[in-house]
Parts: structure tokens; C-alpha cells; sequence
């Protein structure tokens, strides 16, 4: 079965796509199979200064998730232009930046500065990281705020941006549709809800940052939700994450109104995971009666 999916700036090869975050810029994965065999790899956050991330302990478990509070650590985007770039131009797959800043105008230095590389085919703008003091979610839970951002890396970029979407707000709908005013070619959705956990011994919280972001199969249910609220009320592609573990959270994606998908907690489980969910996902459809994947796009309301 056909995989390929066009959308704006990326002609993938198939749906699949590792979340940013959850896969670095891929080096240690290219050590376990051909990069090429993805649809295209959404890299960790590039900002403009190398940044070290929050402090330790900055990642704990939960039940079917986990928590991170990374602090966006990323060697800065002039040393991902020089080094990890060009790496990543060996292989066939859609490179997506996610950019990110402490303000709207440290996004289009990032923008401004990748605009250089042929290696990246569209940008993924993070207005929703939720552990960084500035910049991050606070771009990304009012409409306005949203908008703004969206218009400067427009205005900034040479190549289509996506906004990737924070699922911590009460009405993401109005969101998505101000990012959609304001230019975004698309939207990714959701990046993590945010959490804590406390420590039994100390009564104090276990992550150094006290909150962290919830990924994995927890969240699915509510990434679901969200996709499907907002497919029915924008005109852009929306590329789905939260929770995917196998091919068939894939289809219930599509179903719900997405045209490609990001894996993100899972790699950390099975590094092969990825790959396995290309394999399986013509199986997965044939099972459920879908001949393309188009088909399945927003089946849930259509
Ligand atoms: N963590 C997240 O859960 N989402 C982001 O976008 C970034 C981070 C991080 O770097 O901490």
C-alpha cells in the first residue's frame, strides 16, 4: 500500500514521524537502523544560544508515561547548522526544526539563521514547552499571544511553518484557528500536559524543575480528543502526537483528523519502534477495511 503523504514543504514517505525531543538529531538511532526508512524526523529544539536544560533529576516515571523537564538543552542552532545538519543530509527522510526561544524575536533569529540550510523542509515552532521560564508555553495559551509569534516566523521563514500546539489551555480550538489566521501552513498537536510527582520519602517534588511535561499512552485519549476538535475547525494539516505505541494509534489519528503522525515517548521504550509501525501500518489498514490513507483522514466526522 501507497504510505507517501504530501503536506506543505514535506513530501514523506510514509506517516511516521519521531517527536521532537524523543529523538535528538538521530544519531544514536542511525546506529540501530537506516534513517531513511522514516517519513521525516522532527529534531530537538534548536535555540539561538547553546542551552544545558534544567537541572537533575529531570525525567521520572508514570503510569503508562512519563515526565520530563528537560529545559529545551540543545547545542544552539549555529552548531546545528554546522554539525548536525549536514549529518543528517545523508539520509532520505523531511527534516522539521523545532524552533524555539525565550521570546518571539530569539524564534526568528533561529528562522532567520536555518532559512540557510536545504536540509531542513519546514519548521516546527514550539509555543508550548512547558518548562521554561520564558518564551515556550507562555507564547502558546492565548489566542493573541499565538497569533503573534506565528505571523513574525512567517514573515521570518522560507519555508512553511507548523505550530505545535500546547494542550494546556481550556479551549484549544480558538488556538489553533488564531495560528491558522495568522499564516501556519499546519499545526502539530500536542506536546505535553503538565504534571508533577512527589517523592514518598521527602514529601518533595521528584523532578528538580517541581512540574514536568506527561507523555506517552496516557495522554492519547486526550490527544485524540484535541485532534478532533480542532480537524473540524481549521483548513490546514494537522501532524498528531501523543501517546503512539503501534500501528493501530496511528489509524485512531488519522481517523481523528490527522494526515501524518509523531512518536515520540516510545523510542525511549523500544528503539525500533518507528520502523516496527512502518511495517505493521499496511497491515493495521488492510485489518480495518481502509485502502489508502487518505481515506482515514477525519473519518470520525466526516
Ligand atoms: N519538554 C516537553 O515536554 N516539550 C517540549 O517542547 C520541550 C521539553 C523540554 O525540553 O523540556
Amino acid at each position: 500500500m501507497d504510505l507517501h503523504v504530501k503536506l506543505p514543504g514535506l513530501n514523506l514517505k510514509n506517516p511516521i514521524i519521531p517527536a521532537s525531543g524523543c529523538f535528538g538529531f538521530g544519531r544514536e538511532f542511525a546506529e540501530l537502523y537506516d534513517l531513511s526508512l522514516l517519513g521525516g524526523i522532527a529534531i530537538k529544539s534548536a535555540t539561538p544560544q547553546k542551552r544545558f536544560g534544567n537541572p537533575t533529576p529531570r525525567v521520572a516515571e508514570t503510569p503508562s508515561g512519563m515526565l520530563n523537564a528537560i529545559g529545551l538543552q540543545n547545542p544552539g542552532v549555529d552548531v546545528i547548522l554546522e554539525k548536525e545538519l549536514p549529518w543528517l543530509a545523508q539520509f532520505d527522510t523531511e527534516i522539521i526544526a523545532n524552533v524555539a526561544g525565550a521570546s518571539e524575536e530569539e524564534y526568528v533569529e533561529v528562522i532567520e539563521k536555518l532559512n540557510a540550510s536545504q536540509v531542513v523542509k519546514a519548521y516546527e515552532l514550539n509555543i508550548s514547552c512547558p518548562n521554561v521560564k520564558h518564551g515556550g508555553i507562555g507564547l502558546g495559551t492565548t489566542p493573541e499571544l499565538a497569533a503573534k509569534v506565528t505571523k513574525m516566523a512567517k514573515a521570518a521563514a522560507n519555508k512553511p511553518v507548523y505550530v505545535k500546539l500546547s494542550p494546556n489551555v481550556t479551549n484549544i480550538v480558538e488556538i489553533a484557528k488564531a495560528v491558522e489566521e495568522a499564516g501556519a501552513d499546519g499545526l502539530v498537536m500536542i506536546n505535553t500536559m503538565m504534571g508533577m510527582r512527589l517523592d514518598l520519602h521527602t514529601g518533595k517534588p521528584i523532578l528538580a524543575n517541581v512540574t514536568g511535561g506527561l507523555s506517552g499512552p496516557a495522554i492519547k485519549p486526550v490527544a485524540i480528543r484535541m485532534v478532533y476538535q480542532v480537524a473540524q475547525a481549521v483548513n490546514i494539516p494537522i501532524i498528531g502526537v501523543g501517546g503512539i505505541t503501534r500501528a493501530e494509534d496511528v489509524l485512531e489519528f488519522l481517523y481523528a483528523g490527522a494526515s501524518a503522525v509523531e512518536v515520540g515517548m516510545q523510542n525511549f521504550i523500544d528503539p525500533y519502534c518507528c520502523v516496527k509501525i512502518i511495517e505493521e501500518l499496511p497491515k493495521v489498514l488492510e485489518t480495518y477495511g481502509v485502502n489508502s490513507l487518505q481515506e482515514a483522514v477525519g473519518r470520525s466526522f466526516k
